[in-house]
């Protein structure tokens, strides 16, 4: 995406270069191409609206095709699980089959402050809508290798989850629409809940027409001064949206990137195509290089409120609201009656008594 959108303005610099033929002057029509294309980087970074300086991709923490330093060997960069597998065109982690866990994982803990990962993916199958399943996660955690109940991954995790949940577990989940992609942050205790598909401790998310679409697929994650947003590029458009965007979030260096999926009694093939990192190279202020300077040992987020969603109970319909109505009226009519004649009977017999 970065190289897609260099290319656009270089594009843009040498058809405003080639539309000045008219200037005698070289050195005035040069020196008016160079402020153009000054002007052109300038509004990138501007519309960015962050204060990025360069980026370029860390192969060490990236998955491309070929797929070289990929397998199951004890030297290779990347760590395949499960039913994951390597073609020519992607990594299935797993086919469109009942009962399967893959997954892949880096080697090399991430010691890079500032970075940028591009995912591309492709989640496709011969099911029909909501009757497939259950989709990808994206991992970047202290704990590699594990097997679970996480689209195919341990629960109780230590890190970050970005996850491509495709079938929808919770009646309370028909107000999205599915997939649904989403931001979870795990201290090591907090658990994911998969029967509410993870609402209880979501951070962010959005909806994605991302299973058997004709375009190609992306994640972007982007995590710099305790900034974490996540962007989505679904529809061929080749553009970012925005997904989630979540302040305060910190995160300790070192963990493991990895994907992951799992099937059940619905499925799809899952296939991972790429795992780009770049390293960003951020300015910071005095102030903000004292406040990274502390170190972080578990993952955290500010303001818990920010992400905290209520699973709202099943409300009484208005049938059931009317009958709780009407039991009541009888039930207290019903009371006071008891009672009217129980006042009556005491006070009866308290005349009894003085005669
Ligand atoms: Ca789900």
């Amino acid at each position: 995406m970065v190289a897609a959108v260099t290319v656009t303005n270089l594009d843009r610099f040498r058809s405003f270069c080639f539309l000045w033929p008219m200037f005698r002057f070289k050195n005035i029509r040069e020196l008016t191409c160079l402020f153009v294309a000054a002007c052109v980087l300038v509004s990138r970074s501007a519309a960015d609206g962050q204060d990025f300086v360069e980026d370029f991709m860390k192969r060490e923490y990236s998955l491309v095709k070929p797929y070289r330093g990929l397998g199951f060997s004890t030297s290779s960069q990347w760590h395949l699980m499960g039913t994951a597998m390597i073609t020519p065109d992607h990594v299935r982690l797993t086919p469109d089959l009942q009962s399967r866990q893959g997954a892949v994982w880096s080697r090399m803990p991430l010691l890079v402050r500032d970075w940028e990962l591009q995912v591309q993916f492709k989640i496709h199958g011969l099911g029909k809508k909501n009757l497939n399943g259950d989709g990808m996660a994206f991992w970047l955690t202290k704990e590699r290798m594990q097997n679970g109940p996480v689209f195919g991954n341990m629960n109780q995790f230590t890190g970050l989850g970005i996850f491509v949940d495709t079938y929808p577990n919770s009646e309370h989940s028909l107000d999205r629409m599915f997939p649904y992609v989403s931001v979870m942050l795990g201290n090591g205790s907090l658990s994911y809940d998969q029967e509410y598909d993870g609402r209880p401790t979501d951070l962010g998310g959005c909806s994605a027409a991302i299973r058997n679409s004709i375009y190609d697929t992306f994640l972007l994650v982007r995590y710099s001064k305790n900034r974490l947003t996540l962007r989505v590029d679904v529809d061929g458009k080749q553009e970012w949206k925005d997904c989630a965007d979540i302040t305060g979030l910190r995160l300790p260096s070192g963990y493991f990137f990895g994907a992951s999926s799992a099937t059940g009694d619905l499925s799809d093939n899952h296939d991972l195509i790429s795992m780009k990192l770049f390293q960003l190279t951020v300015e910071r202020t005095p102030e903000e290089e004292e406040d990274d300077k502390e170190e972080v040992t578990i993952p955290t987020v500010d303001n818990m409120e920010q992400f905290q969603v209520e699973v709202q109970e099943e409300g009484m319909s208005g049938v059931q609201y009317f009958i709780t109505i009407v039991f009541s009226i009888v039930g207290l009519g019903v009371l006071s009656v008891v009672a009217l004649s129980v006042y009556g009977r005491w006070k009866e017999n308290r005349r009894k008594r003085f005669y």
